[in-house]
């Protein structure tokens, strides 16, 4: 064993720039010694040494790391490892505010603990209750070089392991040699196994003692791989990163509920805005209308095949010559734009336009947006650090806006409330950003064929592109640290910028290519090397404060492409650009699971009926019953597809009807979720196995879904089939349609002849819903309907659930209404706080599973009586009450 260990050391320098190097080599460098280790409270610290010869990898070993380790709260461990003689890069406080630590913790108490070794140092974080081990570097040495850091643990085989996304895999993400990349990338067809737009080092682990998480804060370029151990008796989470510091978070999740660590992770990096009522709307967008016209006939053929279409879109191409905050003056006119907007606004509809974060180079063109952002100073820069760094979008040659820059946010304000005014341009409702990785057509250094064309079809004056940059400055200077201590900053040469020496696995090839280039700079001595993953979230946080700017108090909905950790807090998200095919209608699903429910960014959803290529008509009926179950449900296609509005096809049509309104009357029951879900992080999506942890089978399942967490989605996944397997854990559940009880027996159930207007769905036991008695519409007129709850007792004979109203768009609503009902016993119990009461009615109760008819002739209201009819169904077991009263105050009622 020595010797080997021996060779592999010597191999380990041998490999110095190489762009793969065996797992075993890596780990057999030295690593480090922990010394002067001190605790004090509940910090921990130590010194990290370099144990014996530098293995330089990827660069110089660092010769002494500083380890600091916090336990923040019972439940959370904060790890970090950094160079004490160097200011490296870290994700800056104004992206990611940290989150606070709750006083002192005694690691006694906590629920997760921190071991280590000195020599050679490694740590493990465990489990207190179970002494079970989470996170394991023994045997895999730490190596920190200023372009490339590892950690490694050890996992238990076939671990299930969820989240490293934005991906298009499975929701479980395969064990074997599967690595999953991070640097945001403008990812046409989201294929498997590649980087995507959106980038959330989290990932959830789950066993059947208990689930927890590691959120590795971290934005720079990296690799994580997953793989069998050689003997596949383990798995092992390989993280290289090619910047920044070593930042771990910890999560102790919980051994009996996994929701649990999706509200621990919200606590890291911020609970979900709340968004608009109307945004759970039907949304349709499509990329190729090319006229105000096509716009307005499809909000008329909406309206006339009676889908209720809550929010229309307009792509680019309302843009003149593709420049934002431009209209087509021929084709999109303004006042035309405009009585589009009145048209929809005055039938209670909403509007949104897309955003692009590239503005056309055009000097001296009288282009607004150009001339004050340069006015401004405002431009990612190029390494010279006075011209502009180039890209290459729509409107031919960009300047990208630098978020970083403390003058943008003023910049991009204005140009919303010029360009989006009410008074003089075009009244959105909410927002639209594409393109914000950010990207560029050009592959590095920019000289391809597809931008040369490009280039050459720029209109007159913008032929020729600027000067090249000067002689590269330095990007060196000083920032002092937390201690006060002046440190140097990290430097980096251009070429160590642009080509780094561990080559991360970008599908995109070199780190600049279709992007602005990684040497690029941004504001306060920053560059795109360190920042690249951030650019999306902050475009979305600059977006949200210029439409908040617009509407002061009222929320808002903005849809991003590239997300970082955190954009939750902020905006929602659209998964790109899918392809119309089964494949990716499937894995839509692991992507919503994905970001609803692991990353916190719950307003999310795929371009339903599919972006790229054409889609069939039962491809399309199918999805638009999907996509219903959806936070985020909007058809959206790309303009060299087919045209596929709903109301395209009879079955389409017919689909969507139905399943609109079965989407409106949850909707009061998914925003009592979306509430929670911003006040604590509680997913409003769940995989199966977050409300069945102790059911393997449930482990994998990514085809089925919990929307909210009652309602069972089990769509039909093939094509031209309507037959599903609908795995239905050991519970009691009430089919959607008959409300007929079923026992699960954690088995599959078949189902055969599911036509291609329906979708199976089931209530699972145990829950009250807070539906609306019908659809409608539009969310406006739905809000005009009365209540009904449906009772679905669980195995036990009890249900719960909870309402939550507001006025739906204020950020602060002056009332609201947030009640409980429960059921035990026979006895139906709402209580709460009445405060938003405008037309709350109660119309219908219904008992589901009821063994038998019962005469229930009263309500005793706290308010008074009111006569109720009764009716039972025997062979569904549904006793039936109808009622009209006002949903005002507690109440209860025996029902048996
Ligand atoms: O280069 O605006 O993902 O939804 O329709 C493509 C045109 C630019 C990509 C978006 C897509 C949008 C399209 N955009």
């Amino acid at each position: 064993m020595r010797a080997r260990a021996a060779l592999w050391l010597a191999l380990c320098t041998a490999f110095a720039a190489a762009e793969y190097v065996d797992p075993q080599v890596l780990d057999a460098c030295p690593g480090y010694t922990a010394e002067n280790v001190a605790i004090n409270g509940s910090t921990l610290t130590a010194d990290l040494v370099l144990a014996g010869t530098p293995s330089n990898v990827f660069g110089n070993d660092i010769e002494k790391l500083a380890l600091e380790v916090v336990y923040e709260t019972e439940t959370r461990i904060h790890v970090k490892i950094t160079d004490p003689s160097t200011a490296r890069y870290e994700v800056p406080e104004t992206v990611l505010p940290r989150p606070p630590a709750s006083g002192t913790v005694s690691p006694d108490s906590a629920a997760i603990r921190f071991n280590y070794t000195s020599s050679p140092f490694s740590f493990s974080i465990y489990r207190t209750s179970t002494s079970e081990v989470l996170f394991s570097t023994a045997s895999h040495p730490i190596i920190f070089e200023p372009q490339y850091l590892r950690v490694k643990t050890d996992l238990p085989a076939n671990a299930n392991i969820y989240g490293l996304g934005e991906h298009t895999d499975s929701f479980r993400l395969p064990t074997h040699n599967h690595t999953r990349t991070f640097w945001s990338r403008d990812a046409y067809g989201v294929p498997n196994g590649t980087n995507l737009y959106g980038n959330h080092p989290i990932y959830f682990e789950h066993r059947k003692t208990g689930t927890h998480g590691v959120f590795f804060l971290n934005s720079n370029g990296m690799d994580i791989k997953i793989n069998d151990t050689e003997t596949g008796d383990g798995t092992t989470l390989e993280y290289n990163t090619i910047g920044g510091i070593l930042d771990f978070y910890f999560l102790a999740g919980s051994e009996t509920d996994p929701t649990e660590v999706a509200r621990q992770y919200a606590q890291v990096v911020g609970t979900p805005a709340e968004v608009p009522y109307w945004s759970f709307g039907f949304h349709n967008c499509r990329f190729g209308y090319t006229d105000f016209v096509q716009v307005a006939e499809a909000i008329t053929n909406y309206s006339d095949a009676g889908i209720p279409l809550e929010t229309m879109w307009t792509d680019i191409d309302y843009m003149y010559k593709r420049r934002i905050f431009t209209t087509d003056p021929d084709y999109f006119p303004i006042p035309r734009m405009r009585e589009i907007v009145d048209y929809l606004h005055s039938h209670d509809q909403h509007y949104i336009l897309m955003t692009d974060p590239a503005v056309a180079y055009a000097p001296g063109e009288g282009y607004g947006a150009f001339d004050r952002g340069t006015e401004l100073d405002i431009w990612l820069k190029a390494p010279n650090g006075t011209s502009p760094h180039l890209g290459l979008v729509w409107p031919g040659v960009t300047v990208y806006p630098d978020w970083f820059n403390p003058d943008t946010q003023a910049y991009w304000t204005n140009e919303f409330a010029l360009f989006y005014s009410p008074e003089t341009g075009i009244d959105i409702d909410g927002a639209w950003i594409d393109m914000n990785e950010p990207s560029s057509f050009c592959v590095y250094p920019c000289t391809d064929p597809f931008a040369q064309a490009i280039e050459q079809n720029l209109p007159p004056n913008r032929t020729t592109l600027p000067p090249a940059p000067d002689a590269p400055i330095s990007h060196d200077n000083s920032t002092a640290n937390s201690t006060g201590t002046v440190l140097k900053r990290q430097a980096l040469t251009d070429d160590e910028m642009l080509n780094p020496p561990y080559a991360i696995d970008n599908a995109a090839g070199g780190l600049s290519n279709k992007t602005a280039h990684s040497d690029t700079l941004h504001a306060n001595g920053l560059v795109e090397y360190n920042t690249h993953n951030l650019y999306g979230t902050m475009m979305s946080v600059a977006t949200r404060e210029a439409m908040l700017a617009r509407r002061p108090g009222l929320r808002t909905l903005i849809i991003t492409r590239s997300t970082f950790a955190g954009a939750g807090a902020h905006v929602g998200k659209w998964l790109g650009d899918n392809f119309a095919d089964w494949d990716h209608y499937r894995n839509s699903i692991s992507g919503v699971l994905g970001f609803a429910s692991v990353y916190q960014v719950p307003m999310v959803g795929a371009d339903i009926c599919g972006f790229a290529q054409n889609t069939t008509e039962t491809l399309c009926a199918r999805w638009a019953m999907l996509g219903a179950f959806y936070p985020f449900m909007r058809d959206h296609n790309d303009d060299t597809s087919i045209p596929q509005e709903f109301y395209r096809w009879p079955t389409v049509a017919e689909a969507a009807r139905n399943v609109i309104d079965i989407r409106y009357r949850l909707l009061d029951y998914i925003y009592t979720a979306m509430h929670k879900a911003s006040l604590d992080g509680t997913p409003i999506v769940n995989p199966l196995w977050y409300k069945y942890p102790r059911d393997e089978n449930t482990y994998g399942i990514d085809l089925q879904f919990l929307y909210g967490d009652s309602i069972l989605v089990a769509p039909v996944t093939e094509e031209n089939s309507t037959t599903v397997d609908v795995y239905l854990p050991k519970d009691t559940f009430y089919d959607w349609y008959t409300l007929a009880p079923m026992h699960g027996e954690g088995s599959n159930v078949t189902l055969t002849n599911v036509n291609f207007t329906s979708i199976p769905l089931y209530i699972r036991g145990g829950a009250i819903l807070p539906l609306r008695v019908s659809g409608a519409m539009t969310t406006t007129a739905l809000r005009q309907t009365p209540f009904e709850l449906v009772i679905a007792p669980g195995i036990d004979g009890c249900a719960s659930g909870s309402l939550y109203l507001d006025d739906g768009v204020s950020i602060t609503p002056a009332t609201y209404t947030s009640i409980d009902i429960s059921y035990k016993k026979g006895q139906l119990t709402v209580g709460g706080h009445f405060g938003y009461l405008s037309d709350l009615r109660l119309a219908r109760v219904r008992l589901l599973g009821a063994p038998h008819a019962f005469s229930v002739p009263q309500v005793q209201w706290s308010n008074g009586t009111s006569a109720v009819n009764v009716t039972y169904d025997s062979d569904n077991k549904v006793l039936d009450l109808t009622m009209d009263l006002p949903l005002s105050g507690n109440f209860s009622v025996q029902l048996s």
